[in-house]
């Protein structure tokens, strides 16, 4: 059985001092780095929007981040600008161990859809390819770490239990926002699509 990490997310904008810092965010990277070694296969995923991405408060006239607005694909929580494509905060933190990548997925690209999953966009049917790559290289089990838990880790968890990898979360490496209660939710949801967490 073939093994890939798949870590999600672990950019300045999501460590402190960035402009959606995740709480202790930057506290998983040399855990992170550690774990690499123990798999065949390591994804990076890259938050990577256009100025003026429509997930951007900034971009709906009146709206302020962490408000929820009705996006023709569902429900979307407005963020602080975040991850710009080419700038300080949408680079890796710069501890993490990059050169080990196989693989840096990029996504978030299209202006009008949110993507917080590594493999599709929040629509959930537009493809990232990273499904392609895994089985195209026989991978079977996904070990997910990163940034954050209740958003991008958990959407790309329930999107890979569900396309029929076999899927742990090792929360240790993971931090969550925790909005309203969505980290005990995305436990919850991860759980009930047979996502281990471990
Ligand atoms: C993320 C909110 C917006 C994440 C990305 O990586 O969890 N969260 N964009
Ligand atoms: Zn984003």
């Amino acid at each position: 059985m073939t093994q890939a990490l798949i870590v999600i997310d672990v950019q300045n904008d999501f460590c402190p001092g960035g402009a959606l810092a995740v709480p202790d965010g930057d506290q998983i990277v040399a855990g992170i780095n550690a774990r690499m070694a123990d798999f065949d296969t390591v994804v990076l995923t890259q938050d990577w929007h256009p100025a003026g991405h429509s997930s951007f408060a900034s971009s709906h006239s009146g709206k302020t981040p962490y408000e929820v607005i009705d996006m023709p694909y569902g429900p979307q929580v407005l963020w602080p600008d975040h991850c710009v494509q080419g700038s300080e905060g949408a680079a890796f933190h710069a501890a993490l161990s990059t050169d080990r990548a196989d693989l840096i997925i990029r996504k978030g690209m299209n202006p009008v859809i949110d993507s917080y999953s590594a493999f599709f966009e929040n629509d959930r049917s537009t493809a990232t390819g990273l499904e392609g790559y895994l089985r195209s290289r026989q991978v079977s089990k996904l070990t997910l770490v990163g940034l954050a838990t209740d958003f991008c880790v958990n959407y790309s968890a329930q999107d890979a239990a569900r396309l029929g990898f076999e899927v742990q979360v090792e929360e240790a490496l993971c931090r969550g926002i925790d909005l309203d209660g969505s980290l005990s939710t995305a436990r919850h949801e991860m759980t009930t699509l047979g996502v281990s967490l471990v």
